[in-house]
Order: structure tokens, then C-alpha cells, then sequence
């Protein structure tokens, strides 16, 4: 099983590589947002828990996503790989999905870490706030709430998984295909061509 982690701070790329990534690789994506978004979609009441966090730029709470994950694995259990994307944003989330992934023997392979500048995140995530109707992209406050919680929060992540070795920082500023490029390169260094 080849598992990756697209790791960054909001807005630094990662559901716009992930989109490419599954394409080319057949992972399965797994995107806690994007699975949140759903759930606030759907007016079920853990989205609408969840919006309460979301529209503060907060994280939702570890047990809530855990659970939507620990879901997502169980129901593609036959898969050849997992692209998370936005997951884990907290140690706590990290050793959760270590403790999942080894139940079915299997592990994290590589964390993609997308380096960007604080400005610019800024920047990306007021523009797709023109379109995207997300109440969490139209603020500036709350964008900037939702750094400092990365900070804070998911950072710590990255160290987490640089003490077992798999962490390659990748630059994400420049051509949304250049940057696939070097995230491809990486993941066939890895042997999943
Ligand atoms: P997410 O849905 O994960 O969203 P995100 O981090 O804000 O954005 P992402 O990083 O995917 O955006 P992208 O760069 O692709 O999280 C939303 C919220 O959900 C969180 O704040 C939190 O409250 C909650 N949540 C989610 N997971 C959670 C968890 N595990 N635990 C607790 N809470 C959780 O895109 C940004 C923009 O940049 C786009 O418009 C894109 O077109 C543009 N862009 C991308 N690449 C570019 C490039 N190279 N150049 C220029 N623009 C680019």
C-alpha cells in the first residue's frame, strides 16, 4: 500500500495537487474539508458542529475527524493507496492514523510538505473566496485566524513525521504543473510509477 500525505498551510496547493495526484497514481483521495464540507452540505449535525469551527478558522475537533476517516479507510479497504489531503492537521490526528494505518499493516510511505509564503496563502484564499463560496475564504481575519491555527496546531506535524524520516519539502509557488512535476518526482523516487 502506498500512502502519501500532501501536507501545507491552507491554501498552499494541496486539493488542487490531489486532484492530479489520484489521476495519475489511482490513490483513493481523502480530504477531511472536503468531507466536512459534505457533511455541512448534507445539514447533518456534525457539519453543522463543524461549521461552527470552520467559519472561525478553527480546527474541528480530533475526534470528529478521526472518525470520518477511520469511515472512509474501512469503506475502501480494497484500495492500492490513500492521498490524504488536509489530514492530519494535529499530532494528535497523526498518531491516530499511525495506530488505523497498522491495524491493516500497513503505514505512511511519504509527506509531501508544499511550501509557501505567508502573503501569498493570503492572496489564494481571498481570490477563491470571489468564487468559491466558502465562508471561510471571504474574511481576511478568519484566513489569517486559520494560519496562526496552522501554525499552532498542524506544524508540529511536519516534526512529528521528520523524526521517522519521511518528510520532502517541496516548493509550491510557480506553475500548478511544475509543481506536479516535482511532487511526481518525489513519489516515483518512491517507486509508485
Ligand atoms: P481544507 O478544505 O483542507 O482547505 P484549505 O487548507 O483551506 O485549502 P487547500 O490547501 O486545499 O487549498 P488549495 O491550496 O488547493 O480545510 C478547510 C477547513 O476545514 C479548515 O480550516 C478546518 O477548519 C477544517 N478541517 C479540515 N480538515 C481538518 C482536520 N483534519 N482537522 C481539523 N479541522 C479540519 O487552493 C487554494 C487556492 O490557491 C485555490 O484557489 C487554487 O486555485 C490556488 N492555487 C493552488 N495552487 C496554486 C499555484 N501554484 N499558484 C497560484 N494559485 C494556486
Amino acid at each position: 500500500m502506498f500512502n502519501l500525505i500532501l501536507f501545507g498551510p491552507p491554501g498552499s496547493g494541496k486539493g488542487t495537487q490531489s486532484e492530479k495526484l489520484i489521476e495519475k497514481y489511482g490513490l483513493i483521495h481523502l480530504s477531511t474539508g472536503n468531507l466536512l464540507r459534505e457533511e455541512i452540505a448534507n445539514q447533518t449535525k456534525l457539519g453543522l458542529e463543524a461549521k461552527s469551527f470552520m467559519d472561525k478558522g478553527q480546527l474541528v475537533p480530533d475526534a470528529v475527524v478521526i472518525g470520518m476517516i477511520n469511515s472512509a479507510l474501512e469503506a475502501n479497504s480494497q484500495a492500492k493507496g490513500f492521498l490524504f489531503d488536509g489530514f492530519p492537521r494535529t499530532v494528535a490526528q497523526a498518531e491516530a492514523l499511525d495506530t488505523l494505518l497498522s491495524g491493516k499493516g500497513a503505514g505512511i510511505s511519504i509527506v509531501l510538505a508544499l511550501e509557501v509564503d505567508q502573503e501569498e496563502l493570503v492572496k489564494r484564499l481571498l481570490n477563491r473566496g470571489k468564487s468559491s463560496g466558502r465562508s471561510d475564504d471571504t474574511d481576511e481575519s478568519v484566513i489569517r485566524a486559520r494560519l496562526v491555527e496552522y501554525e499552532n496546531k498542524t506544524a508540529p506535524v511536519a516534526s512529528y513525521y521528520a523524526g521517522f524520516g519521511k518528510v520532502v519539502y517541496v516548493k509550491g509557488v510557480g506553475g500548478i504543473d511544475d509543481i506536479f512535476q516535482s511532487l511526481s518526482r518525489q513519489i516515483e523516487a518512491r517507486q509508485l510509477a
